[in-house]
């Protein structure tokens, strides 16, 4: 019947359009079938987006086996045929770099893929036999098209300045700034701040040295105090916007202020931050993160137990900031063909290849804990949420080891990245809460970081990525 219809669109209309409206009428096609979904895998930068995605594409085309992923039902019960990564929609955008990742991954001496600099793109279809249901009476085969979208972490903490003016985020940035831990290195930019007429007639250099100060003490809570909310997101990984203007902006104190001079200094500032959010942040959001329909938000606790209560407390608040800015709910059948929402949400404790297996659950109980205030805003909105953790790809393998009164330990081993060894560890348990500033242990937690360790035969292992494909893309392969 579509190719009755689609031929009569062919013939009545001329060749350029007649191929839009074919596009347009398998789109709405796949839809109304519900066959395509958008899935937002979502994370701040090092959160492990990138692994995640290379090795969905990896697990779904070389490794789905009921060995391999037995909680996966369409690969359980073998109706999954085959699956494969398909042209893009979105022809402005690169395709994500899956070839370069997985060569990394599965190198000789194995490594992790780059950061992601730039936003890319990712189309996958699941070719596989409907179990039951309307489909399964129309056809023998069926196609879920799966679209991903990879980005710099870092872009993603730009979302919440999307509702603040100049003024108010400037009021949060100096907070923030005078806060531990930023306090402990943020006095001489607060100084440069102070000092700058905001009345006076704008003098480009003096706003050029302030930015680059303001830049390099980003790059430095990033690198060494691993913190989240760094903005704007674009000096950190500018893309194609190395030197541009628009980023050459700064939190001033706006305190009894309360006209903007034109041509001054403050004009100035705001005028650029007001171009970042309408020229950068609006289309990025508009054009790639109010269509989804599910979401994965990966969250990596390990390394913010590493750092201590203010990062971790910092990655709680990012992430309920975070939240404000997808579309959520339940998504009828009519309203996902014309409006998506996502209707499933899981909170993902990545990385947990560095504990040892008896504490996983520990970790997301500890994730369940600290977003259980927006789980419970948007279970009331009909979102299904679940939590747990996960490893997309396994870095290193469980061992047991016996103590001198032959108690067995249970331990990891792999070759840690600082020291380039190989080593068994013992992980230490994390908490199942978050702990506040005095409840800290004083030795604080330590999590080493290690490269990829593949399986005997050179295949990339997972924990539980078979949980995260049925949750998030079970119901839609029946
Ligand atoms: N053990 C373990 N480490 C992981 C896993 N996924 C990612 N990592 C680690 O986390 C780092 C970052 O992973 P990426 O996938 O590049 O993270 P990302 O979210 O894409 O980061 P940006 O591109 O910077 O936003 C890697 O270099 C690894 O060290 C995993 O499943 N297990
Ligand atoms: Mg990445």
């Amino acid at each position: 019947m579509l190719d009755k219809l689609l031929n009569s669109i062919n013939s009545t209309l001329d060749s350029n359009r007649a191929k839009k409206y074919k596009h347009q009428a398998h789109q709405l096609l796949h839809r109304s079938f519900d066959q395509h979904i958008t899935l937002a895998v979502t994370g701040f930068s090092r959160s492990g987006k990138t692994a995640f995605i290379t090795a969905l594409v990896e697990q779904l085309t070389k490794q789905a086996n009921k060995q391999n992923l037995p909680f996966f039902d369409v690969v359980q019960s073998e109706r999954l045929i085959a699956t494969k990564t398909i042209p893009q929609d979105i022809l402005a955008l690169p395709t994500f770099a899956y070839k370069q990742a997985i060569a990394s991954l599965t190198d000789k001496t194995p490594k992790w893929p780059d950061s992601t600099q730039r936003i890319n793109t990712l189309r996958l279809a699941l070719k596989y036999q409907p179990k039951s249901g309307l489909r399964s009476h129309i056809t023998d085969v069926s196609t879920l098209i799966i679209d991903l979208v990879d980005y710099p972490g870092e872009w993603l903490m730009d979302l919440p300045m999307l509702s603040l003016s100049f003024e108010q985020w400037s009021s949060e940035q100096l907070a923030l700034l005078n806060q531990k831990p930023r306090s402990f290195c943020s006095r001489e930019l607060l100084t440069a701040i102070a000092s700058l007429d905001l009345d006076a007639p704008v003098d480009e250099s003096k706003l050029a040295e302030i930015a680059e100060q303001y830049k390099i003490l980003l790059q430095q809570f990033k690198q060494e105090m691993k913190l989240t909310i760094l903005q704007p997101g674009r000096v950190l990984i500018p893309g194609d916007l190395a030197g541009a203007p628009l980023l050459m902006f700064f939190p001033v104190n706006f305190s009894n202020k309360n006209k903007v001079i034109e041509g001054s200094n403050l004009a100035h500032l705001q005028k650029r931050y007001q171009a970042y959010i309408k020229e950068v942040v609006t289309p990025f959001y508009q054009n790639y993160f109010c269509k989804f329909d599910r979401q994965i938000i990966l969250v990596d606790l390990l390394n913010a137990l590493s750092q201590g209560a203010n990062v971790l407390a910092e990655q709680k608040n990012a992430i309920e900031q975070l939240l404000q800015h997808f579309n959520y709910g339940q998504s009828s059948f009519i309203k996902r063909l014309f409006s998506p929402k996502i209707d499933k949400l899981l909170f993902a404790a990545n990385k947990s290849d560095h504990l040892s297996s008896e504490h996983h659950k520990d970790l997301a109980i500890l994730l369940n804990n600290l977003v259980q205030q927006s789980q419970n805003e948007l279970k009331f909105d009909g979102v299904k949420i679940e939590t747990m953790a996960m490893s997309s790809v396994c870095a290193t393998k469980a061992v047991e080891v016996k103590d001198k009164k032959n108690k067995i330990i249970k331990c990891i081993y792999g070759k840690e990245i600082n020291s380039g060894n190989w080593m068994t560890y013992l992980p230490a348990q994390p908490p199942m809460r978050q702990l506040n500033e005095y409840e800290w242990p004083n030795e604080g937690f330590s999590f080493p970081e290690f490269y990829p360790l593949l399986s005997n035969d050179n295949k990339l292992r997972h924990i539980r990525l078979d949980h995260v494909f049925e949750f998030l893309l079970g119901d839609k392969l029946r």
